[in-house]
């Protein structure tokens, strides 16, 4: 193989966040970014000569020409074999059932998720291990730090792939399988959930349902598994087709950014069921005619219903949820006797936890809810799973909520972002509040009595590993609680979270509107960190 020696210097910043390495598409688009991350992660890794690579990404503008350069490299430093989606595409989850499937080394996925797109947007990378899940920090700050003094990467000079044609090619000695996106990951849900009742429920006539896919991955998958397998009217997938731009949208499925579909969930002649998923089809937005499933809720109604569902019936072996994601999953786990871990933010601090066999079902509050079927948080997975609980019990997503809440008490949540603001505003908000926590504890702020503050830090059960700094947590007197944490995944600015959860055990007083129910804990939050008067903003740019 002819090997090209390529000298280069290492380029600042390219330290990954929460999810990957997330950058606009101009930065990405400098001689030698990509290509100086891509070898640092292989200089970081051990252990791939010969062996197999899953790859493909959200479709995004910038997929396919970082795709040819990956395949390039790979090829350069000794993988055997890559596996890459048809037109580069590969949503999160599928990615990662591949790599599991496969028995591949890992797998690199282009993408930033539920950043916006376009030339003008977000590109991004992330690289996922041999279990099929996000890299740990250790692997992280590895690639981090050699990209910090790499002096050269490694390519060959070859065509670029045909990525449109399934089969076989080579880039030199490399084998590249071009393979169809959809049909394993297809697979793989058909066997845990009960397809035959859910093609009941959307051939009956006497239920409606909407996808909304924003013009990202889903689409493709959304149309093999909801309309052709299962019989959904086409009409029920809205915006499926990936576009590179993501149509101008924000494919992030939350209330603001997929308006389309909640204006068409709250229409006179709403659907009974909405989803919605993100720009790499991992999250899941839930919405019932006129309602709206907090994600929070979704993970413990899931786990509340699990044994409606064939693949986990009878097989729950403990639950977990980030730090920020309301304790409705708790309340779920101690009434079913198993277990319950509070994880930091990212997918990445569930893989020990699945791969050890200690829980079965994850969730965050951001929308992303999984199981131990892949090692990805996924999007359609949990469409299928309320689509199959809708089928059992028969009930609209409303009743089973107000049922689950009747059952273990209303866990009132709410996050609110202000996005894009000044980081060094940001940054000094965090320090403030962070000086302030020793002196907290038994202050009176508004009616509330703080309990307890401090800062986040989580102790790996598995592997040991110490994550800190993971968000400031305030707890009150009587159970409710604020997290403030700085974004890990933006490019512009900083981005502000503030999540608001108080718990209700009274039904009589669950039918508040949320906003209300936790008016007393927005305005502590503001009189604790001094949001308006730091930031300037008098109100959030996205509430969810
Ligand atoms: C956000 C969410 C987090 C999620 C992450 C990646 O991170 O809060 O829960 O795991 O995005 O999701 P942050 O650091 O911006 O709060 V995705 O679908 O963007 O890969
Ligand atoms: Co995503």
């Amino acid at each position: 193989m002819n090997i090209v020696t390529v000298p280069t210097r290492p380029i600042a910043g390219q330290r990954p966040g929460t999810s990957g390495l997330r950058k606009q598409v101009a930065v990405f688009q400098q001689p030698g970014y990509l290509e100086n991350f891509v070898q640092s992660l292989f200089d970081a890794l051990e252990g791939f000569s010969g062996a197999t690579l899953v790859l493909g990404g959200d479709g995004r503008f910038y997929n396919e020409r970082a795709i040819q350069t990956v395949l390039r490299m790979a090829a350069a430093n000794g993988f055997g074999r890559v596996i890459v989606g048809r037109d580069g595409i590969l949503s999160t989850p599928a990615a990662s059932a591949l790599i599991r499937a496969h028995g591949a080394f890992g797998g690199i996925i282009l993408s930033a998720s539920h950043n916006p797109g376009g030339p003008h947007g977000d590109f991004g990378i992330k690289f996922n291990t041999a279990n099929g899940g996000p890299a740990p920090e250790a692997i992280t700050e590895a690639v981090y730090r050699r990209t910090q003094n790499i002096e050269r990467y490694l390519t060959v000079e070859a065509d670029d792939v045909n990525l449109a044609l399934q089969g076989r090619a080579r880039v030199q000695a490399m084998l590249v399988e071009v393979i169809d996106p959809v049909a394993e990951y297809a697979a793989l849900l058909e066997r845990l959930f009960d397809f035959d009742a859910i093609a009941r429920l959307l051939g009956s006539g006497r239920f409606r349902m909407k996808f909304d896919a924003m013009h990202a991955v889903t689409g493709p998958y959304a149309r093999a598994i909801l309309v052709q397998r299962l019989g959904a009217p086409p009409g029920s997938v809205m915006n499926g087709v990936p576009l590179p731009d993501f149509g101008g949208g924000h494919p992030d499925p939350n209330p603001t950014y997929a308006a389309e579909l909640v204006a068409a969930m709250f229409a006179d002649d709403a659907p009974d069921f909405g989803a919605a998923s993100d720009g790499d089809g991992d999250r899941n937005m839930i919405v019932g005619r006129r309602f709206i499933v907090t994600p929070s809720d979704s993970v413990a109604v899931i786990a509340a219903n699990a044994h409606l569902v064939p693949g986990y019936a009878g097989r729950l072996k403990g639950v977990a949820r980030s730090m920020p994601t309301s304790a409705a999953l708790d309340t779920v786990a101690k009434a079913l006797g198993i277990p319950c871990y509070e994880t930091p933010t990212g997918w990445k601090f569930f893989g020990n936890l699945l791969d050890a066999g200690r829980i079965t079902i994850c969730g965050e509050e951001s929308a992303g809810t999984g199981s131990d079927h892949v090692r990805e948080k996924d999007g359609l997975w949990a469409v299928l799973f309320w689509l199959n609980i809708l089928a059992v019990r028969g009930e609209s997503v409303e009743a089973v909520l107000r049922d689950h809440w009747a059952r273990y008490g209303r866990h009132f949540y709410s996050r609110h972002d202000h996005e894009g603001i000044d980081s060094e505003v940001a940054e000094s908000l965090m320090a403030h509040l962070s000086a302030s926590l020793s002196e907290l504890p038994g202050r009176r702020i508004g009616d509330a009595v703080v309990a307890s503050a401090d800062h986040f830090a989580y102790t790996d059960p598995v592997d040991g590993s110490v994550s800190s700094g993971q968000g400031i947590r305030i707890g009150f007197a009587g159970g409710a609680r604020i997290v403030f944490r700085l974004s890990g995944t933006g490019t512009e600015g900083a981005t502000l979270r503030v999540y608001l959860e108080r718990y209700e055990p009274d039904a009589a007083l669950h039918g508040i509107e949320t906003q209300a129910a936790l008016a007393g804990l927005i305005a502590a939050a503001d009189a604790l960190a001094g949001i308006r008067q730091r930031t300037g903003r008098t109100q959030p740019t996205v509430i969810t």
